[in-house]
């Protein structure tokens, strides 16, 4: 039976072309590769002025990643996956009315996320009618009149849920959370609650903010920088040129992951290519393959060893933190035996490393979804907080944490107020700033949200950017829920699959891009963004944009809300005329914002607040920075039971598919592929493209997904790897991490089955 939520690339044996997995990454080919990216969908001239628009000062932030740029940009500061992420923004094809009116919305359900993004930007509102087969067009004036009764009508304000992604811009993200909290309610999920939710619930109680600790700069300050569960050959590809500069200046590396990824392996600067430097950097000094949830096992293994080879800071410990002893001697009762099964790293090994960490004057410990998306998130980011405590490694040059943020500016909209569950003092200060009252109550995260919907008791489902239904666990689970909605609302850019999995009625709201130029009244305006270290600073579109009827983000959302509110303290209309206007509210409105409109102009943006790295403060309530104690997670699974991570290849943007290809990992024409450990291969008959099916296992449900083909890689035995988001219908709803409620999208407990049956599929 084909899917009518999930379709995908047809399991084509032939379509899947396996190669050996490259070791070295960017170099001419990322160069090659990204100016065929830009040119194919963009066109020559388009092309090479966009590209060198990109992180400029007078540019637009590059909407890739939230990698911070350094100082002195120059006009290759952006890289293979950046350049890829521009091109699919300034494609130059369409999706119109005409395409909607040919296209039912159900025969757009059955492509693929690859067909959906490649139909190019969304130009109109649009709306379908409940009950309609296709979508028609619809004026601005009308889907406002239409949201604004819809929410108007509802019995409580909890019954609408506004979900934000995170490229949407400081001055969009408050706006939005104002109209959000100005109706009354709390319900902010945001891609936060999936991504890096356990990093903030693990740094927040332990050295008193929710965020990493370091600049750039201390990248070329540091002895030793970890890389934990993070990928970012692909996923932050402008972090290997100061892994490369760290290690010019001799700073060690070590990768902790279950897989060898490219960048770690060799790394070639595209710019040593136009400088004729042909050598590469070898990056990582040190790969440890973990199984998949080890981490917490190889921590304790470093603290064990910690003191032994003499990496205490004695003095930092005695008077700046809490709770060593119990800490350590915790750590110290595991055995070698347990820590080496659950790490699946020998005890000569984790003393090797374990000396570099205690004998390293600065570390870094930079870490992504590897560990935030385990069922332990919290705590084994809080093991490396011990870890790096232990040594003093936090507010002096070289060192401090590093949780490398996603969407460009997902911490940006975080720190603006889109969260679910902010404290006290930060609504009080929003209240005191807009002028109006809001809720106590926490509202829903994202997994929440779904149950919600599941129950029925959500009227309204109102997206800023992202693709809900696709990014979110237990696609069939969360379909039912959203098909129960009344009316979802989808602000965005590109077709996907958010626009097909509706609500009972369902509009789109078009908006501009990062890369588009923002002109209100008659002047041009600037949006700002923070990146992954807690800079602010400007963006500036440039391009004309895809259509004459979209329309900013700020303006779509202070439209909405003078339709909403009748008599409201905030002046909708006029301040979304001037962003500066905006900026003033911020300021009055938000914690470390003053002279937001002066500061931003500065060159470079200006730093918020850090205690721990400006003063090696901590703002805990005993004003110490603490050390917790964790037991191990349990690892244990059945005897005929895989561990399945669900990663990204190198041609995606989240649920954007670029290709149908994964060339680091040499991997093409096929999405629906499962990487698996030779041996678990032989120990099952199984030879590379063997068709099975996949069952995960949770607290005794189970859910099942056909097509799948098997490719043999260099991966831990028992632990399997598939593609986000064609596997999520297999991550169960209820699966998420202890405090951060994070979906365990790298912890899923699977069975394999050889399943031929899949023609039936197709
Ligand atoms: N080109 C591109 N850039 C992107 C994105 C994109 O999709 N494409 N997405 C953006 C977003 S929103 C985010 S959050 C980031 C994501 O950036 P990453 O976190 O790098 O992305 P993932 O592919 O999810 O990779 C996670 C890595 O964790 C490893 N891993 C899995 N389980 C474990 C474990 O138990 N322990 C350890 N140590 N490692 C483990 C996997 O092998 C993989 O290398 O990238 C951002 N940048
Ligand atoms: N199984 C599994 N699931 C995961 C993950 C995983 O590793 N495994 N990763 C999780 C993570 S880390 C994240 S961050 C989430 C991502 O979840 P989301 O942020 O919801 O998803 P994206 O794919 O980034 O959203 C892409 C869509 O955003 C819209 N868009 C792009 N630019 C703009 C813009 O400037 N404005 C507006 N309004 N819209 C825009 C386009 O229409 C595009 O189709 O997915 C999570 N889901
Ligand atoms: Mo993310």
């Amino acid at each position: 039976m084909r899917d009518d939520v999930r379709a995908d690339t047809p399991p084509d044996q032939r379509s899947l072309k396996i190669k050996k997995p490259k070791k070295m990454a960017a170099g001419i080919p990322a160069v090659t590769s990204s100016m065929l990216h830009g040119i194919k969908k963009m066109g020559l001239v388009r092309s090479a002025k966009t590209l060198t628009m990109v992180n400029q000062q007078n540019g637009f932030d590059c909407p890739g990643c939230a990698w911070p740029d350094p100082e002195h940009r120059t006009h290759f500061e952006f890289c293979e996956n950046g350049a890829k992420a521009v091109a699919d923004e300034a494609t130059k094809s369409r999706v119109t009315p005409a395409f909607f009116a040919k296209h039912s919305v159900q025969e757009l359900a059955e492509q693929s996320d690859y067909w959906l993004n490649k139909q190019g930007r969304l130009t109109h509102p649009m709306h379908l009618v409940e009950g309609s087969s296709h979508y028609a067009p619809i004026s601005w004036e009308s889907a406002f009149e239409i949201i604004a009764a819809e929410i108007k009508s509802m019995e409580h304000p909890d019954r609408s849920v506004f979900y934000t992604s995170g490229r949407t811009s400081n001055e969009a993200a408050f706006l939005y959370q104002a109209m959000v909290r100005s109706i009354g309610t709390n319900n902010l999920p945001d891609c936060s609650n999936m991504c890096h939710e356990s990093s903030g619930k693990g740094l927040g109680p332990t050295i008193g903010i929710g965020k990493g600790t370091v600049h750039l700069e201390d990248f070329n300050h540091a002895d030793v920088i970890m890389v934990i569960g993070q990928n970012p050959g692909t996923n932050h590809p402008r972090m290997l040129t100061a892994l490369r500069d760290a290690k010019k200046k001799g700073a060690k590396i070590i990768h902790i992951n279950p897989l060898p990824e490219a960048g770690l392996e060799r790394f070639k600067h595209p710019q040593d290519y136009m400088k004729l430097d042909f050598s590469t950097t070898k990056l990582a000094d040190y790969h440890l393959p973990v199984r998949i949830g080890g981490d917490a096992a190889l921590m304790k293994g470093f603290i064990k060893v910690h003191s032994e080879y003499g990496g205490l800071d004695q003095d930092f410990i005695d008077k700046s933190t809490e709770g060593f002893r119990t800490m350590v001697e915790q750590a110290q009762s595991y055995t070698w035996p347990v820590l080496e099964l659950d790490s699946g790293i020998e005890e000569e090994h984790i003393r090797e490393v374990g000396k570099v960490l205690a004998r390293s004057k600065a570390t870094i410990a930079c870490w992504a979804m590897g560990l935030t998306q385990q069922p332990n998130g919290v705590s084994v980011i809080q093991e490396i907080v011990n870890l790096l405590l232990m040594g003093g490694h936090v507010g002096r040059p070289g060192a401090g944490f590093c949780p490398v943020r996603g969407h460009s500016n997902v911490q940006g909209d975080r720190t603006v107020g889109i969260w679910e569950a902010a404290p006290p003092e930060f609504i009080k200060k929003m209240e005191e700033g807009l002028n109006i009252s809001i809720p106590e109550e926490h509202g829903y995260d994202v997994v929440n949200a779904i149950h919600a919907m599941r129950k029925g008791e959500v009227d309204v489902f109102f997206c800023m950017g992202g693709n809900f239904i696709s990014a979110t666990p237990d696609t069939h689970a969360t379909a039912e829920g959203i098909r129960n909605v009344g009316l979802t609302v989808q602000v965005s850019t590109k077709l996907n699959r958010s626009h097909l999995v509706t609500g009972k009625q369902a509009i789109i709201l078009p908006c501009l891009g990062r890369t588009e130029l923002d002109i209100q009244g008659d002047t041009p305006q600037f949006v700002t963004v923070e990146n992954s270290m807690g800079i602010v600073h400007q963006s500036r579109g440039g391009l004309q944009p895809a259509s004459k009827e979209l329309r900013s983000e700020p303006w779509i959302v202070s439209h909405l809300a003078s339709h909403l509110f009748t008599d409201s303290p905030i002046k909708w209309l006029e301040i979304s005329g001037n962003y500066d206007y905006i900026r003033d509210l911020m300021e009055r409105s938000l914690f470390g914002f003053d002279n937001y409109n002066e500061r931003v102009r500065n060159e470079n943006g200006f730093l918020l607040p850090n205690p721990p790295r400006d003063s090696r403060t901590f703002s805990t309530p005993s004003g110490k920075a603490h050390f917790t104690t964790h037991p191990l997670p349990n690892l244990a699974v059945g005897e005929d039971r895989y561990i399945m991570m669900t990663i990204r290849s190198h041609d995606q943007y989240n649920t954007t598919i670029y290709d149908v290809h994964d060339r680091y990992r040499g991997l093409s024409g096929n999405r629906r592929i499962v990487l698996m450990n030779a041996l678990d291969m032989v120990e099952r008959g199984w030879k590379n493209r063997q068709h099975i099916s996949i069952t995960s296992h949770f607290e005794g449900e189970t859910r099942h997904s056909t097509g799948w083909l098997v490719v043999a890689y260099e991966i831990p035995r028992k632990n399997i790897a598939t593609y986000f988001p064609e596997a999520n219908s297999l991550v169960p709803l209820n699966s998420t991490a202890a405090v951060s409620n994070t979906p365990t999208s790298k912890w899923i407990e699977v069975s394999l089955e050889s399943d031929k049956s899949l023609f039936e599929w197709r």
